[in-house]
């Protein structure tokens, strides 16, 4: 019996193992046996749009190169199944677990599971509440971007190009309850609380989701008929929103400024079309940095709580030359 599968077993018929996790490892976190191949997890929380395909690929890319046997799930946008997700994939004897959470608090079991069960677990792309559930300690490390800075640079882009008096803004959210809804707002709130030009008269979530985005902005827009502008924490939901400014004869880029972040192929192509303004990077690309973290957590290094991911900025002024190399 090897040490993770010794610990699996004691968490499993719930005896102490604590001592025996901090005779290897000082943090009290699983230790990652150097091997060869090693059987990975990803659970993928949902594939209804490019980002998490191009994540999901990018696992998939990176498995031969990094020596994974790839086990990867996709729970359809339910929090629920993405927790029974790692649960299976705890009893099929995974080395390693890398956990996009859809949601802050309801994926804390699926964490707390994976570290009982001896296995090193990183978050990627999504955090948990931290409150509850901390990298060096639960978990590994979050591998991802700086949410708040990301929404706070898409507030001081807007500032800057908003050729109008006064800024008539609605908001379409992320995910409730995941990381990257509330630090986007918080990081673009903070900043537009500052300037009294500018009024946020709407905020509601569009699940991060194309269709819904339009759905939303369908709504926001009879109530707001004097939106001029658009900030919305994901492409796909500013293409949705672009849909439905269309459809009810407006002119985004002209009479509505549209804001984002993630630098999808349809934004980029949408800022080329001057009907978008900017969209701030959050990459999807997660596997070499995923199979570079988790080697050197192998060599025995401790890994940094948050290995932040450096993110670009699309306008008009790079678009175009970056549009091959976008998903
Ligand atoms: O911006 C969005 C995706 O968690 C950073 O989730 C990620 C976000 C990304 O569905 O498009």
């Amino acid at each position: 019996m090897n040490r993770r599968t010794m610990l699996a077993t004691a968490a499993a018929i719930g005896i102490g193992f604590v001592t025996l996790a901090t005779a290897a490892s000082a943090d009290g976190l699983p230790p990652l046996e150097k091997k060869d191949r090693y059987k990975v997890g990803f659970s993928q929380m949902e594939s209804n749009n490019p980002w998490r395909i191009a994540e999901t690929k990018s696992f998939h890319d990176t498995a031969e190169k990094c020596g994974w046997d790839l086990i990867a799930t996709d729970a359809a946008g339910s929090a629920a199944k993405q927790v029974a997700d790692v649960d299976s994939m705890i009893a099929q004897g995974i080395d390693v677990l890398f956990l996009p959470p859809r949601e802050e608090k309801p994926l804390i079991p699926a964490v707390m599971k994976a570290k009982a069960a001896g296995i090193p677990t990183f978050l990627v792309d999504r955090s948990v509440d931290p409150n509850v559930a901390r990298p060096g300690e639960h978990f590994v490390a979050f591998l991802g971007s700086d949410f708040i800075d990301q929404g706070r640079r898409v507030a001081e882009w807007t500032l800057e190009n908003f050729k109008g008096e006064k800024g008539i803004i609605v908001e379409l959210e992320g995910t409730t309850g995941s990381s990257p809804a509330n630090d986007r707002r918080k990081g673009f709130d903070d900043v537009m609380a500052q300037h009294d030009n500018m009024t946020i008269v709407a905020s509601q979530s569009g699940d991060f989701a194309r269709d819904l985005g339009r759905q939303v902005m369908e709504t926001l827009l009879q109530a707001h008929p004097d939106v001029n502008i658009v900030y919305a924490h994901n492409d796909e939901m500013a293409i949705g929103a672009i849909q439905a400014l269309e459809l009810a004869g407006r002119k985004p880029g002209e009479d509505v400024l549209i804001v984002s972040i993630d630098g999808t192929r349809d934004a980029l192509q949408a800022i080329i079309d001057g009907k978008m303004g900017v969209t701030v990077e959050s990459s999807p690309f997660f596997g070499p940095l995923a199979c570079e973290v988790m080697q050197r957590y192998a060599n025995g290094e401790t890994i940094e709580p948050w290995v932040q991911v450096k993110d670009r900025i699309f306008t008009s002024a790079n678009a175009a030359e970056n549009l091959a190399g976008a998903y």
